[in-house]
């Protein structure tokens, strides 16, 4: 790695349209927190920049639903999201947005430079515009029918059916989301930066000098190099947005990807004014640019085209983006309420920070998609949090609180135990330092659990509880150690698990800890006192994640009634044909589960003349078959008798099918003679 003096941590801005979400955490706000924090118990000059992306349709949008102002959207948001990272221990040096003044101003004078330095072209095309609106539509803005698929509410961007994107003129049928009217194809003008342009310069910076990017973002950057990049349009006709400072086009603003990484510009001048210079383009800065794999293009291609197109900018050193964590192996999705939103999280389980730090960065979508499911949770809480890590610390603080009134005692002489410890923790701050310097923070945190597994090994191998019987000095030197240890495992778990480093740092009474430290056995002095042993973590209950799973299957349920459609009207059936069918009513004399069978219920039906048995798929709508007896039902009476699980059912029950998939039987209104005609 290069030598430098300073590092830019950037995070991607999340729209002010919805609070953050565990994928959100797991993908960019996690990782880039745990290389911050590291860095700067190194000693590293480096600052964290996040703030939210205030401008864009998706907020117009909701707006609109909601019938606020677009402001209105961005001020809630930004503010449940500045607090929820607050709180969850994201270490921002600033955490900005893109409706400030200071924002504002940048993006509007980068634009001009680029303006004036001649780096834009102007097109004119045609696009959709409404009339009754008097305003063109963004693609969002229109609905219709998928040239694909033939989905009827396709998105003018994208068919969420089959998952196409398009352009809001492919539509068939299209239809303005606002006023409902059919849009019109007008003329507009705008600037686009020539991306064909840059085509050179980024091919030599991404694919010859920085072959050791992640494969993911290496190979995606490759394809689009590949194609052949275009001149992509960088304003738009819109209302909300940082207006277009070039005279004569009033109702224009940049379009939200130009403004917003510019974002991370003026959160950084918010942060430390005229300084910035320092900061971005100062060569002996490296900036990193932590992102999800939806954002790369715009990272590694577009914003790097504009800093070219500025040439007074660093260009970011690496962009160490993730892919996607999805949600009960379910895709994460906001319109589907589809996610475990961090502000609840927090409500939810307060101070247990770090257990969903802990677990999204062990399950970390560092080179695949990958899953996060409360079961997974509980488990990685009860087993390696509590089990391993608060376990070992636990038992080293209580026992040196047994045997020497929690005043940390002097070693003796080292035995083969103590070294063999001391050069495994050693060998892991080696493999621990270079997972963490590779962006492996999966694989770091597994490291600094195997730290904490190596303590656990040490007591149990020691027994200090046993030798304290007859050797307080080989005790002393066993808990010495044993302390030792926790100090260590403070440092090396403080930028994966802050609030428990911070803890365990006030119990040792530590009074700061660096990453050089680590490795070190003289960290808590003997003589020194320490604090009351307090539980590091708790065991989750059954009964807590069942909750929370509870809370995503009504997720699902509302989700499927609220997308219900009746089934179309089947094809024209003649009188003729209906009468041919025998539909009566029957009261339910038993009713039992079939064994062996998921889903069969076997009635016994007193049909009015005599019983008769029918079976019927609907053992999953009715798990107490036995409340069933005395009902009545509709049934067809004259069905041909059919063999199951080796019984004769002879008729068909009838039932309604709900959007869910479960089935209501279909019974009178009111008591009727078993054997009645239904027709
Ligand atoms: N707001 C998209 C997103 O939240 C966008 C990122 C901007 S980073 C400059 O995925
Ligand atoms: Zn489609």
């Amino acid at each position: 790695m290069k030598d430098f003096k300073r590092t830019l941590i950037t995070t991607a801005l999340p729209y002010a349209n919805g609070p953050v979400h565990i994928g959100h955490l797991a993908g960019v706000y996690v990782p880039a927190d745990i290389y911050a924090r590291y860095l700067r118990l190194r000693g590293e000059e480096v600052l964290l920049i996040g703030g939210s992306d205030e401008h864009g349709v998706p907020i117009t949008i909701k707006a609109r639903k909601e019938g606020v102002t677009p402001q209105d959207i961005v001020d809630r948001y930004h503010n449940i999201i500045k607090d929820s990272f607050k709180e969850f221990g994201i270490s921002f040096d600033v955490y900005g947005r893109t409706t400030s003044e200071t924002h504002r101003r940048t993006a509007s004078d980068f634009f001009r430079r680029l303006y004036d330095k001649g780096e834009f072209v102007e097109k004119t095309s045609l696009q959709l515009y409404d009339e009754q609106a008097q305003q063109f539509l963004a693609d969002r803005y229109v609905t219709g029918t998928c040239p694909h698929c033939g989905n009827p509410s396709a998105y003018g961007d994208q068919c969420e059916a089959c998952g196409t994107s398009l352009n809001a003129t492919d539509l068939i049928d299209p239809r303005s989301t606002i006023t409902g009217s059919v849009p019109v194809l007008r003329e507009t003008t705008h600037f686009y930066l020539p991306l064909d342009k840059w085509q050179k310069p980024l091919e030599k910076w991404i694919l010859d000098d920085h072959q050791e990017w992640k494969t993911n973002v290496y190979g995606q950057c490759k394809s689009w190099l590949d194609m052949g990049l275009q001149p992509r349009a960088v304003s738009r006709d819109l209302d909300w947005g940082i207006p277009v400072p070039v005279d004569g086009n009033e109702g224009k603003v940049l379009y939200v990807w130009f403004d917003a990484p510019i974002g991370y510009i003026s959160n950084t001048i918010d942060l430390v004014g005229d300084d910035y210079t320092k900061w971005w383009k100062d060569p002996e800065t490296r900036m990193l640019h932590f992102i999800g794999k939806d954002n790369i293009v715009f990272h590694c291609i577009v914003f790097p085209a504009m800093l070219m197109a500025d040439g007074s900018f660093n260009l970011p050193d690496n962009v160490p983006a993730n892919e996607f964590l999805n949600l009960e192996d379910d895709k994460i999705s906001t319109s589907r309420n589809w996610a475990v939103w961090l502000h609840e999280y927090l409500r939810d389980f307060p101070g247990k920070q770090d257990v969903l730090r802990y677990v999204l960065t062990a399950n970390a979508p560092e080179t695949k998609d990958n899953n996060f499911t409360w079961k997974d949770f509980q488990a990685r809480n009860n087993s390696e949090l509590v089990a391993i890590l608060g376990n070992f610390v636990n038992r080293a603080i209580v026992l040196t609180h047994k045997y020497f009134d929690g005043i940390v005692p002097a070693a003796g002489e080292l035995t083969e135990a103590e070294t063999s410890l001391i050069e495994d923790v050693k060998k892991l701050k080696e493999e621990l330092t270079e997972a963490l310097d590779t962006f492996h923070f999966r694989e770091a945190l597994r490291l600094a659990m195997d730290m904490a597994r190596a303590g656990n090994k040490y007591l149990q191998e020691t027994e200090p509880w046993k030798v304290a019987k007859t050797d307080m000095a080989r005790t002393a030197t066993i808990l010495n150690t044993a302390i030792q240890m926790c100090a260590n495992l403070s440092i090396a778990f403080e930028p994966f698990l802050p609030f428990m480093s911070a803890k365990l740092v006030k119990m040792l009474g530590e009074d700061h800890i660096t990453w050089d430290m680590l490795g070190c056995f003289d960290l808590v002095p003997a003589g020194a006192e320490l604090g009351e042993p307090e539980l590091l973590f708790e065991k989750i209950e059954d009964s807590t994640v069942e909750a929370q799973v509870q809370k995503l299957l009504d997720t699902k349920k509302a989700n499927e009634e609220a997308a219900w459609k009746p089934a179309p009207v089947k094809e024209d059936c003649s009188f003729e044909d209906f009468e041919k069918l025998d539909i009566r009513v029957g009261k339910i004399l038993e009713c039992s589960k079939v064994k062996k069978s998921k889903k069969l219920l076997r009635f016994l039906i007193d049909d009015g003349m005599e019983k008769r048995t029918i079976l019927s798929g609907i053992a999953q709508s009715y798990p107490d078959p036995e409340a069933l007896v005395g009902k009545e039902v509709c049934f067809i009476a004259n069905f041909p008798p059919r063999v199951m699980m080796g019984i004769e059912s002879q008729g068909m029950i009838m039932s309604a099918v709900n959007p869910d998939g479960t089935l209501t039987l279909i019974s009178p209104s009111a008591e009727v003679r078993p054997g009645a005609q239904v027709g």
